[in-house]
């Protein structure tokens, strides 16, 4: 029980990765504070947690890309709870096309959720964290954060911005007992492809690379309350990613056309 008491807000926890991190957390004694903006999902999520760890998760109705929104719900959470611990910016989404053929005013939500969201909800706890001395912001970023590759020009900028923002976070914190991690991953198997890859191409494609939501919960779990910097899975896409980072010339006309997999 090594988050005995923790309270853990959670955003994008009514399916998928979020809500897998809520049920394991919750899992190590944790209260999961769960934000998303379907209220039924996350009911059937926090009737989940009770089922399985007995704890009884707190769901609130959010969207994270409405900054005067997320100012009320984290007020009204503080006042329930009196402290929060631990943030992690999970609510995200993607969708996947070639850059001539994208809808501008869906850069703009991807924009307002993946990127604005994450620095609304932390600039809103980051001085309850300050006056403590004590915090931990988890973003849940990607690999497309690292490399970029055809038909996610947005998406990919969006996680470029939370990998970017985070980095200098940690900077502008290195002083203090607030920790921030970037957690990466490549594919894993949630809802995120019914809106991003409703042709089934990419899945298919990617296969061989899917993770479990579960899988990478476990590890966004294990990290909390340690000054970690990222977590980057599976193992196999970030060797390619670092080597990407060295060599991204060469890597781009030796494995561009491999990369195309969307
Ligand atoms: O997807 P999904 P994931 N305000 O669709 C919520 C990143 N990622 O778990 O609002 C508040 O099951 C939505 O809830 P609802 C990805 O970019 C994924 O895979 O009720 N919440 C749901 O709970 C994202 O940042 C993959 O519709 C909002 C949750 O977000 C994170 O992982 C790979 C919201 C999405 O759950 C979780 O995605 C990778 C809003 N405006 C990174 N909009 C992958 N799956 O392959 C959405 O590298 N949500």
């Amino acid at each position: 029980m090594r988050l005995t008491g923790k309270h853990v807000v959670i955003t994008g926890a009514s399916s998928g990765i979020g809500a897998q991190i809520a049920l394991k957390v919750a899992g190590q004694g944790a209260t999961p504070v769960m934000l998303a903006r379907s209220e039924e999902k996350l009911t059937t999520v926090c009737e989940n947690i009770k089922n399985v760890t007995g704890v009884d998760a707190l769901p609130y109705k959010l969207d994270v890309s409405d900054a005067s929104a997320v100012s009320a719900v984290f007020d009204r959470v503080l006042d329930r709870l009196g402290t929060i611990d631990v943030l992690v910016n999970n609510a995200g989404f993607g969708v996947f096309d070639l850059f001539h053929e994208a809808d501008i005013d869906e850069a703009k939500r991807m924009l307002d959720v993946n990127v604005l969201g994450v620095m609304a909800c932390t600039r809103k706890l980051l001085p309850h964290f300050l006056v403590r001395n004590s915090g931990h912001i988890l973003n849940i970023a990607s690999l497309a954060g690292k490399v970029a590759t055809p038909k996610s020009a947005v998406y990919s900028a969006t996680k470029h911005a939370v990998v970017g923002f985070s980095n200098a976070l940690r900077l502008e914190l290195a002083g203090t007992n607030i920790y921030v991690t970037t957690v990466n991953p490549g594919p894993v198997e949630t809802h995120f492809f019914g809106i991003a890859d409703p042709s089934g191409e990419y899945v298919k494609n990617v296969a061989s690379f899917m993770l479990a939501p579960e899988q990478v919960a476990e590890k966004v779990a294990a990290a909390i309350g340690k000054r970690k910097r990222e977590i980057n899975v599976p193992f196999s896409m970030n060797v390619g990613a670092r080597l990407y980072q060295m060599f991204p010339s060469v890597l781009d006309s030796l494995v561009g056309k491999w990369m195309n997999k969307k």
